[in-house]
């Protein structure tokens, strides 16, 4: 019998290919037990070799459907696949258990599949982080691709889709808007773009307005890297034809088309970021926003186990009633 009760059982029991350990583990995390930080120290030096796939665009523009096609091709070609669902969305609509009930029908008794669900449970910047940790874990335990979905509504889900290496940003013809990333604001993080639902109607006018946005030069992601303070130099990408501009390409997820050519591009992007030195840049700027966020955290929370309740709704007060400003008030509770 493994031993699941110890961070070395656990890791042992998991290199073994433990599932239950696994599920475990990602337990520990999501939970933030005690456990959570000595595993992580431990399985942190282990990740890094997974590719990080995030699947964003509107509600029901075919997600769901399109990740678990996405996960049946990479298994066609022999790769490991993690699937992490983060459904900000009430688990009383059904959409999302559905979605997952869909899942597991096809997905199941696959030990090369993994599919976890990450509720929103807790504030939106606690997600942020919880998922980017369970993501990492799935990278330790050996998958070799995670799939991110996230709905691409508001900023924490933005935020968690534009941490993976490639962006696949999803629309749909039908729903009221031709392109529905622009309302989103999720347009400039997509490193492709997916036009699902091509079977029906109106899909080349989606396909037509992307290419005009695109051709009207919409913000990159290596644009919106520059002027941060990264301890890498972005590579000079000086001849235009070496940079990547975001593909447009058609699939109907329900029938299984244009998948393969969908898993095509996120490969030759996977190369391209590897042999162009992007890759390494996105890896550091990871792990900087992730850093400056969990000393935030951290120092967030040293400073208010330094002080009281009541001391802290005095300086609520003062700064409420305009005695204080919140400058000097935040400066005296972190004593600094
Ligand atoms: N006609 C057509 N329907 C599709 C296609 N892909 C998905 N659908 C349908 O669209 C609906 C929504 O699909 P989901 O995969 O749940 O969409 P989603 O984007 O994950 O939805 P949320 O997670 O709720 O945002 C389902 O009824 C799917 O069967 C497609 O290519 N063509
Ligand atoms: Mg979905």
């Amino acid at each position: 019998m493994p031993d699941l009760y110890s961070v070395p059982g656990l890791i042992s029991a998991l290199n073994e290919g433990n599932r239950r350990a696994l599920a475990r583990i990602i337990s520990h995390i999501e939970d933030g037990s005690e456990l959570a930080q000595p595993l992580m120290a431990v399985l942190y030096p282990m990740a890094g070799n997974a590719h990080l796939i995030g699947i964003t665009g509107a509600p029901g523009t075919g997600k769901s459907t399109l990740v678990n096609v996405i996960a049946q091709e990479y298994r066609k070609r022999e790769l490991t696949v993690a699937i992490v669902a983060v459904d900000p969305t009430s688990p009383f609509s059904g959409g999302a258990l559905l979605g997952d009930r869909v899942r597991m029908r096809d997905l199941a008794g696959d030990p090369g599949i993994f599919i976890r669900s990450m509720a929103t449970r807790g504030s939106l910047g606690g997600l942020a982080q919880a998922t980017a940790d369970v993501v990492m874990a799935l990278d330790a335990a050996g998958f070799q691709r995670v799939i991110i979905e996230t709905v691409g509504v508001g900023q924490s889900e933005v935020e968690i889709a534009s941490t993976a290496h490639t962006t696949v940003v999803v629309e749909a013809p039908g729903l009221g808007d031709e392109v529905q990333a622009i309302k989103a604001g999720i347009l400039e993080i997509a490193d492709i773009f997916a036009v699902n639902k091509a079977d029906r109607e109106g899909a080349d006018r989606t396909v037509m307005a992307l290419k005009m946005m695109l051709g009207l030069g919409i913000p990159s992601r290596q644009i919106l890297h520059h002027g941060r303070m990264l301890p890498v130099e972005l590579p000079e990408i000086s001849d235009e034809r070496e940079a990547w501009m975001p593909p447009i390409l058609k699939t109907i997820a329900t029938q299984d088309q244009g998948v393969r050519e969908l898993v095509d591009t996120i490969e030759s992007h996977r190369e391209y970021l590897i042999s162009s030195g992007t890759r390494q840049v996105r890896d550091h700027f990871r792990a900087a926003t992730e850093l400056r966020m969990i000393m935030r955290d951290t120092l967030l929370n040293e400073a208010l186990s330094r002080t009281t309740p009541d001391h802290l709704a005095e300086m609520v007060t003062a700064v409420a009633e305009r005695k204080l400003d919140p400058y000097t008030a935040a400066r005296q509770l972190i004593m600094i």
